[in-house]
């Protein structure tokens, strides 16, 4: 064979095996074998001294023009291969967002209690009726959860709230709120009347837990002063809301009761949705269950906070949230809502 045609023979043999180069890593390979100092085109090119002058003259442009052509292949051959393995590694690294909401769907997503659901339900139906909502701290002192109520010091009816005392300044002058009255006061102290709002929040008791009592509950009080306000406002103001909230067919009553900071007082009872009004062991076998207390706003918390008692008048009533929950959903045991069993929570 002359040596031009073997010079083509290495040409075509160099251009399959850059063609055949599976990846970057092989072509660089492949590069050094066709092109490197041990390639067959440098062999020839070494051996350029033995040919005459003309033969050496072609031959050398020619493996000049072949190192040219094979040189530019084998750089396109390297664009392409590391064009194909970025596009690979993309490919790879490809986030599906649309896989990650699947994902995100099927774990279990948490929502609000049972109790701030309540709340919130409570809240609508008081708002709807032209309430204002307000709120106060779960730390008080003395004053404004006993005293600004009508409740002096060594009053016997300081026994009807059992209280955690905060060991903070003179004993017994701060402690975790037993009821959502002393929000009254703070709203009557910042503003002047009339008044018409709810006070929702959470209230403490040194009580043994039982069906229908816990020792962390949630109350909604509700304050209405304006004038000429009597008890009949106050009891359509009950009825209305029982209505709304757990519908018509549902009865409450109004029970003579005694708080120090409301003259007259009344309890408000709702029929028993656990027995239906039969007698059970949630409403201690009497068929009504206690929802509220209320009663016509007394002069001496008036005069406690500098409103004329002479000009304005009012009703309070304080419900408690949780046997709100507990009388909707039928819940036999007011604990249910304290325990926080997933299994319980998840029906509401
Ligand atoms: C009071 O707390 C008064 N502050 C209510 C009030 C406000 C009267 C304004 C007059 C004017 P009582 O202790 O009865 O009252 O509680 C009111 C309601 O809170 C009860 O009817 C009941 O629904 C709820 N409640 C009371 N104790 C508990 C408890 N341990 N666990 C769950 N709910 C309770």
């Amino acid at each position: 064979m002359t040596v031009p045609a073997t010079v083509a023979r290495i040409e075509r043999e160099a251009a399959d095996a850059l063609a055949g180069a599976a990846n970057v890593e092989e072509l660089r390979g492949v590069v050094t074998m066709v092109l490197g100092k041990r390639s067959p085109i440098v062999r020839v090119h070494r051996e350029l001294g033995a040919l005459d002058p003309d033969a050496r003259r072609t031959v050398g442009k020619q493996l000049h023009d072949t190192r040219e052509r094979l040189e530019a292949l084998a750089a396109e051959r390297l664009e392409a291969l590391a064009g194909a393995a970025r596009a690979a590694r993309l490919e790879a690294d490809r986030l599906d967002l649309t896989e990650v909401g699947a994902v995100v769907s099927s774990m279990s997503r948490g929502h609000l209690h049972l109790v701030d659901q309540t709340r919130r339900a409570l809240e609508d139906v008081f708002v709807g009726m032209g309430f204002e909502v307000e709120e106060g701290p779960e730390t008080e002192t003395d004053w404004y959860n006993f005293v600004a109520l009508n409740i002096p010091l060594a009053h016997p009816a300081r026994s009807m709230w059992d209280t955690f005392f905060l060991d903070v300044g003179e004993p017994e002058t701060v402690l975790l709120r037993t009821h959502t009255s002393p929000v009254q006061i703070r709203l009557m102290e910042r503003h002047a009347p009339p008044f018409h709002a709810v006070m929702p929040g959470r209230t403490f008791r040194r009580e043994t837990r039982d069906a229908s009592h816990l020792a962390v509950f949630h109350q909604l009080e509700g304050l209405v002063v304006d004038h000429g306000i009597t008890f009949a406002d106050l009891a359509g103001t009950v009825e209305t809301f029982a209505n709304a909230y757990f519908g018509p067919d549902i009865h409450t009553r109004l029970r003579p009761g005694y708080f120090p900071f409301t003259e007259p007082s009344a309890e408000v009872d709702v029929t028993c949705t656990i027995c239906r009004g039969e007698g059970c062991r949630t409403c201690s076998h009497t068929g009504w269950l206690e929802l509220a207390g209320c009663g016509m706003v007394d002069p001496a918390v008036f005069d406690a906070v500098g409103i004329d008692a002479e000009e304005w008048t009012g009703f309070a009533f304080g419900f408690g949230i949780d046997r709100c929950a507990q009388m909707r959903h039928q819940l036999a045991d007011l604990r249910l809502l304290d325990e926080n069993d997933v299994r319980f929570l998840r029906q509401f």
